[in-house]
């Protein structure tokens, strides 16, 4: 009896679409629903239409659709840093980004950093050296939510979206004052030596003096009076240790490849990547940025 009144209400339901449009709140307009109701039993329900777009303008971001989900914030980095490995006396060479290999979508998946993120791109933007992972950290160095994201870092330093747009774009973080750390696969990491207001309208700029960077010694003095981050810490663990070497040792010479060994960015790994890992060997990094 009870499956024979459901039937009877779901032809009651099938009958009313279109007939009585269903408002909610929030408010949405389908493109088809109804409401019935009988014998102490009501149905209502609607015909979705799957999402269409996304779009984002300034802080703001829409998916265009009949299911809306909550406006999020997208906060803006802008930053300029060099990687020692790369740095050519006036700003850093792309010679990696010529590998048919180089990687579309972000490599930060795997150990250490286990970076889930879908950031990719369906073609390289100009002037790439090669992907960051860049994280906000609150007062107490503590991650904060939305604030992961792994972009492209160009040659003269600064940092381009997958979005196209320039910087690095954290969606789901809120405007605020972020220690920012700045991530690569093959150089010591490095934070910020103070909060950074975000969005910020100039860039920090990592490369003018080693102090912009948290802590003692945590950037390189390179050519032309500019700063970098370490080369050759290869397992990027955020302390230079002989785990690096062994990792260059176990590699082994390899040609076209885009390989964390690769500390010079040139894509082989010969003896040039472990020149730049030797002098560098006794590196610290700071407690916020160790694995
Ligand atoms: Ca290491
Ligand atoms: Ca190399």
């Amino acid at each position: 009896m009870k499956k024979l009144l459901f039937v009877q209400i779901l032809a009651w339901a099938v009958f009313a679409a279109g007939a009585q449009a269903q408002s909610l709140s929030p408010q949405v307009v389908a493109s088809g629903g109804g409401y019935a109701q009988a014998g102490g039993y009501s149905l209502s329900y609607t015909v979705g239409e799957p999402v269409t777009a996304t779009l984002a303008s300034g802080s703001n971001i829409l998916t265009q659709g009949f299911h809306q989900p909550d406006f999020q914030s997208i906060v803006k980095l802008l930053a300029k840093v060099y990687l020692e490995g790369a740095y050519n006396g006036a700003g850093m060479n792309t010679t990696l980004a010529t590998l048919p290999a180089f990687p579309l979508a972000q490599p930060y998946n795997t150990a250490p950093w286990n970076y889930t993120g879908t950031e990719q791109v369906a073609s390289l933007p100009a002037n790439v050296v090669d992907w960051l992972f860049v994280e906000l950290r609150d007062a107490t160095f503590t991650p904060v939510s939305g604030g992961k994201r792994a972009v492209f870092l160009l040659s003269d330093g600064t940092l381009r979206d997958v979005d196209g747009t320039p910087g690095a774009s954290f969606t789901g973080a809120v405007p605020g004052n972020y220690y920012v750390i700045m991530r690569h696969r093959n150089h010591l990491a490095v934070m910020s030596a103070s909060q950074i207001g975000l969005p910020n309208a100039t860039a920090y700029d990592f490369t003018t003096t080693a102090a912009q960077a948290f802590g003692p010694a945590q950037q390189k003095s390179l050519a032309g009076g500019a700063f970098g981050m370490y080369a050759g810490e290869l397992d990027a663990n955020g302390v230079f240790s002989v785990a690096d070497f062994n990792f260059y040792a176990v590699t082994g010479s390899q040609t076209n490849v885009y390989n964390d060994a690769d500390a010079n960015l040139d894509k082989q790994v010969t003896v040039a990547d472990f020149n730049l890992y030797q002098p560098n060997a006794s590196v610290i990094g700071i407690t916020q940025v160790r694995y």
